[in-house]
């Protein structure tokens, strides 16, 4: 059993706010995986290419036997079952499901990093996850506050 699984969740199309919730349920019903929490949601400004919406991002931790490999397979079957469809990187989507981190592991294989490798420029990520997790050390030695202090300061707002 691994903990420590922390998913960032991210979407700027077709009600937003609803894809988040169904995914951080259909996380839940993952064979050998539990959520154990998840973060508020916020609302961001779009990093990426050409005029797209705003998005709402919130963070996740699981836990769960299943290896990242299994886990990254599962969380793209959610991602299609929202409707997602890959065509720009970084371009508009319905829903985004990525591995930020994997208890201690670190991978690099050419389907799967993690720590997810832009962790630390993206303040939509790092501070839903300081929400549900202030002390942490990332398995590189950085610690969460550290990256807070110099992450880019994007237009984030905590929604109620
Ligand atoms: N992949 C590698 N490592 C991972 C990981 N740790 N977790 C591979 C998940 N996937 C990982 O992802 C492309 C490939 O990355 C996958 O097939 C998987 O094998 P994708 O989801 O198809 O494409 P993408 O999301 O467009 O690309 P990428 O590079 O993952 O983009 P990001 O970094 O996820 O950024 N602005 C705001 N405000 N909020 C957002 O949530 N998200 C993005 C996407 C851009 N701008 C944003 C937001
Ligand atoms: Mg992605």
């Amino acid at each position: 059993m691994t903990d420590g699984v922390f998913i960032g969740l991210g979407s700027n199309l077709d009600t937003p706010e609803q894809q988040l919730r169904t995914a951080i349920g259909a996380m839940g019903e993952l064979p050998h995986t539990r959520v154990l929490r998840s973060s508020s949601f916020y609302l961001s400004a779009p990093v990426g290419p050409g005029d797209q919406p705003d998005y709402i991002n919130a963070v996740a931790e699981l836990e769960t036997t299943l290896e990242p490999e299994a886990l990254l397979d599962a969380l793209q079957t959610i991602e299609a079952a929202h409707g997602r469809e890959r065509s720009v990187r970084w371009g508009a989507r319905t829903l985004d499901l990525d591995i930020l981190l994997f208890g201690r592991e670190v991978t690099d294989s050419e389907r799967l990093q993690v720590p997810h490798p832009r962790i630390g420029e993206r303040n939509f990520v790092l501070v839903p996850l300081a929400e549900l997790a202030p002390a942490l050390t990332l398995p590189t030695g950085e610690s969460l506050q550290e990256l807070l202090k110099h992450c880019p300061r994007n237009r984030l707002q905590k929604l109620g």
